[in-house]
């Protein structure tokens, strides 16, 4: 098995997140993003997306898309679940990975309008695109916050993959850019600051 990612992608560290978080031990290939690694005709056979996270199984099969990717470990290795343990449970659990999904696409097109730092994503940044885009990421973070109420973590008293995939656009936001996202919804900023201090979370 072999994980193709970039340390610091977004949706690379929810997979390498999740995979600490779980305790596995799966061997990581780091990509040279500056020499285009991701776009070289080797990688393009296994994700013709010329993106990462890019897991290749036991069985030389690549999985692409990090929640997939996700799910399949979780699968693989159902013990200690982070995905619930009935099926309303994972209901719960899977609803508000998929707000974190959507948290993540629509703060990335965020991120490339306020930052400029994407210049292939995004040739021409926008601040008031960015502004524009910034009330569809905080309407997911309004729901985040009723969502986690007093609990320790997104779904309960212990870590699940939404809180992976959550946390990894949060750092990336906070951390990469230093942006205040989150900030100005105390629970979520709790929790972020509480998730922080977990191993998982160190770069
Ligand atoms: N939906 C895909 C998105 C993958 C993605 O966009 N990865 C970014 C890193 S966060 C990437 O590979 N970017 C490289 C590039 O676009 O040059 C997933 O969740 O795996």
């Amino acid at each position: 098995m072999l994980l193709y990612q970039f340390p610091m992608g977004t949706n690379p560290r929810r997979v390498a997140i999740y995979i600490a978080e779980k305790g596995l031990d799966v061997p990581q290939y780091t990509l040279d993003h500056v020499k285009l690694e991701h776009r070289s005709a080797a990688y393009l056979q296994i994700n013709p997306a010329g993106r990462a996270p890019t897991l290749v199984t036991h069985e030389g099969a690549a999985i692409t898309e990090s929640a997939a990717i996700v799910e399949y470990l979780e699968e693989l290795y159902p013990e200690n679940p982070m995905i619930g343990t009935d099926p309303l449970s994972r209901a719960q659990v899977r609803a508000l990975e998929r707000i974190g999904s959507d948290l993540i696409v629509r703060s990335q097109l965020w991120l490339w309008n306020v930052t400029g730092a994407f210049p292939r994503n995004e040739p021409e940044p926008s601040q008031v695109f960015a502004a524009k885009l910034f009330r569809h990421v905080e309407e997911l973070l309004d729901l985040l916050e009723l969502a986690i109420a007093d609990k320790r973590f997104l779904a309960g008293d212990r870590p699940t993959i939404a809180d992976c995939t959550v946390f990894a656009i949060f750092q990336t936001a906070r951390e990469r850019f230093n942006l205040p996202f989150g900030t100005s919804h105390p629970r979520l900023d709790a929790w972020y600051r509480h998730f922080r201090t977990r191993p998982s979370a160190d770069y």
